[in-house]
C-alpha cells in the first residue's frame, strides 16, 4: 500500500532498532514507527522482510532496508547535521562497525545466555567479552573521547546499545571491574537526551492503529 512517510518496524529495547532509531532521529527525518513484540511479528513485517528482524525501514517508494546499519547509512544520507559519518571516515567507520558486530554480539548473546553456551561458565564468557571491549574500544577511548575523535559519530552511536546490555547483565560488576575510559563514554551516551528520546515506550502496533509519528521534528 502506499504511504507518505517511511515506516519502521522497531522493538524498544533491541540493540539494532535503536542504532537505527538514533540516526533517524539525528537525520530529523519523521518515520511511522510500529512497535513489534518479536513472538508476535506483524503479518506486515514478514510480507515487507522474510527474514522478519527488526529493524526494518520501508519507504514511501515501497523500497525496504531491512539491515540496522544500512538505515543508519539512509539517514544519514538525507541528513547529518553533526556529521557522525564523514566520508573521509565513513572506511574507518564501517570497519569498527562490522567487527564489532561479527567479533562482539556472540561474545555478549555468551554471557547473557550462558545456558546456551554452556562450555564455558559465565564468568568466562563475561571475561572475554570484558577483554574484547579492552582491546578494541577501551583502547580507543584511551586516547579520545569517542570512538574515532572527539566527536560522536556514528560507530559511537552503532555499538553503544550493545556495550549498554552487556553493562546491564551485571551493573555492580561492570562499575567495579570496567576501565574507567569504558565506563566515562558508556555514561555519557546512557545519560544523553539523545538516548532519553528514542527510548519512549508504545504499545504493540497493529494494523489500524492511528499513526505514531517518530522523530525529532515530529
Ligand atoms: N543484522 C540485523 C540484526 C537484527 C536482529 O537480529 N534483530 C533482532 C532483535 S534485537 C531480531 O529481530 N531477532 C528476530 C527474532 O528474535 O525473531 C540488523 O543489523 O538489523
Amino acid at each position: 500500500m502506499p504511504h507518505d512517510l517511511p515506516i519502521l518496524y522497531s522493538f524498544r529495547r533491541c540493540p539494532y532498532a535503536m542504532r537505527a532509531r538514533l540516526a533517524l532521529w539525528q537525520s530529523g527525518v519523521i518515520v511511522e514507527l510500529r512497535e513489534v513484540v518479536l513472538r508476535d511479528k506483524p503479518a506486515e513485517l514478514i510480507a515487507a522482510s522474510p527474514k522478519a528482524t527488526v529493524p526494518v525501514l520501508v519507504l514511501p517508494s515501497g523500497e525496504v532496508i531491512a539491515q540496522s546499519l544500512d538505515i543508519m547509512h539512509w539517514a544519514l544520507a538525507q541528513s547529518d547535521p553533526a556529521a557522525w559519518h564523514p566520508p573521509e571516515l565513513a572506511a574507518q567507520q564501517i570497519e569498527l562497525i562490522t567487527r564489532h558486530d561479527i567479533e562482539f554480539k556472540p561474545l555478549l548473546d555468551a554471557y547473557k545466555y550462558p545456558e546456551r553456551h554452556s562450555q564455558l561458565s559465565l564468568e568466562q564468557h563475561r571475561d572475554n567479552a570484558m577483554y574484547w571491549l579492552a582491546e578494541n574500544i577501551n583502547q580507543r577511548l584511551e586516547g579520545y573521547t569517542y570512538l574515532i575523535d572527539n566527536q560522536m559519530r556514528i560507530s559511537d552511536v552503532a555499538i553503544a546499545p550493545f556495550i549498554r546490555q552487556f553493562s546491564a547483565v551485571d551493573f555492580p560488576w561492570f562499575e567495579q571491574h570496567a576501565p574507567a575510559p569504558l565506563q566515562n563514554w558508556l555514561a555519557t551516551f546512557t545519560e544523553s537526551e539523545l538516548l532519553a528520546a528514542v527510548m519512549n515506550k508504545y504499545p504493540q502496533w497493529q494494523a489500524g492503529d492511528a499513526p505514531i509519528y517518530f522523530g525529532r521534528k515530529a
